[in-house]
């Protein structure tokens, strides 16, 4: 009645951004990822029909904040009459600061609730149930490069290219720690209301979709660099132009564009993402790595960098 999994966080270069069935959280938009290696969330879940109320900790500090969430996904996986459960969420790098750190929690939780269920699910029904209590946490499934696609009422999920296969490096500019003003839930659907250019977006995503499969398949890394940039432009150019508008970003996030622009400038191959959030994640040839994480810790405003490479989809645990 017990399960443990790890999963790690994914950085999306062609966005995830607004629903097309609120109620089931089917996004509007396909979306390619990255797999992370070094930051991971690890899942305990265990049932135990002696208790009388699901419990939640986070660092193993009880947290109430996150458990109806967290909870409303085991009901999903387990059923809504199942024991109720213990939770142990354990986590590597600050949560709730831009990091995807839903992603993985919701990955590991999907594989972790499952086991302890006794519950042998396939990838399809994992990336349903993951992706229904968070719409990045389907990828986080699996590793490398992966591209989500919308099929007629639920979501897929495949694996493009191996992390082994195309080992890039990331590294992650802190710009501001602390909870964003706004969460990506509630600012997809103010774009999905009110941007004039939100349907445009949803519009082009397929034509993003096809330059990024293509540049994954030839390794490209100029073509890989130029649309995972312009997707991200895109994506928070709906938000500027929504209403009430919703900014991300601070001063030390464009600081850290004109870094990113001044080393492509020296020829290092790099190019730069950014989510819901202020922190700029630059995507990076590894033998550049040093250099790029060297320039964004000397960029005026970034409190702190984190380095990672391609890692592997989410994994069970054996549980003692
Ligand atoms: C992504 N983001 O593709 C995009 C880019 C943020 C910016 O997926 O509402 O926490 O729980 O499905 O998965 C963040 O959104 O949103 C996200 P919900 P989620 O990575």
């Amino acid at each position: 009645m017990q399960g443990t999994a790890i999963a790690q966080p994914n950085i999306a270069l062609i966005k995830y951004w607004g629903k097309r069935d609120v109620a089931q959280n089917l996004p509007a938009v396909g979306s390619i990822s990255i797999t992370l290696r070094e930051l991971h969330t690890r899942m305990h879940v265990a049932f135990d029909s002696g208790l009388e109320a699901d419990a939640l900790t986070v660092n193993e500090m009880p947290d109430e904040k996150m458990l109806p969430r967290l909870a409303a996904c085991l009901d999903r996986v387990a059923g809504a009459d199942r024991p109720r459960a213990r939770i142990a969420s354990d986590c590597n790098f600050p949560i709730a600061a831009g990091l995807a750190s839903s992603a993985s929690s919701f990955a590991a939780l999907t594989l972790a609730a499952a086991r302890a269920a006794g519950k042998s699910l396939t990838t399809a029904q994992l990336a349903s149930l993951a992706g229904q209590a968070s719409g990045s946490a389907a990828r986080s499934l699996l590793g490398g490069f992966v591209e989500l696609t919308n099929t007629n009422d639920s979501i897929a999920v495949d694996t493009l290219c191996e992390a082994d296969d195309w080992p890039l490096a990331v590294v992650v500019a802190i710009t501001e720690t602390g909870p964003k003003a706004v969460g990506s839930t509630e600012a997809m659907e103010i774009s999905r209301k009110t941007s004039p250019f939100y349907s445009n977006w949803v519009d082009q995503q397929a034509v993003d979709l096809d330059t990024a499969r293509a540049a994954i398949s030839d390794r490209d890394f100029e073509a890989l660099a130029r649309v995972a940039e312009h997707n991200c432009l895109k994506m928070h150019s709906i938000m500027w132009a929504s209403r009430p508008p919703v900014v991300y970003w601070n001063a030390a996030t464009m600081r850290c564009l004109e870094t990113v622009r001044a080393l492509q400038a020296s020829d290092l191959g790099v190019f730069f993402t950014i989510d819901a959030g202020p922190q700029v994640k630059a995507v990076c040839l590894p033998e550049h790595a040093d250099a790029v994480e060297a320039a964004l810790r000397a960029t005026r405003g970034v409190e702190d960098i984190m380095v990672s490479g391609l890692g592997p989809g989410a994994t069970l645990e054996a549980t003692a």
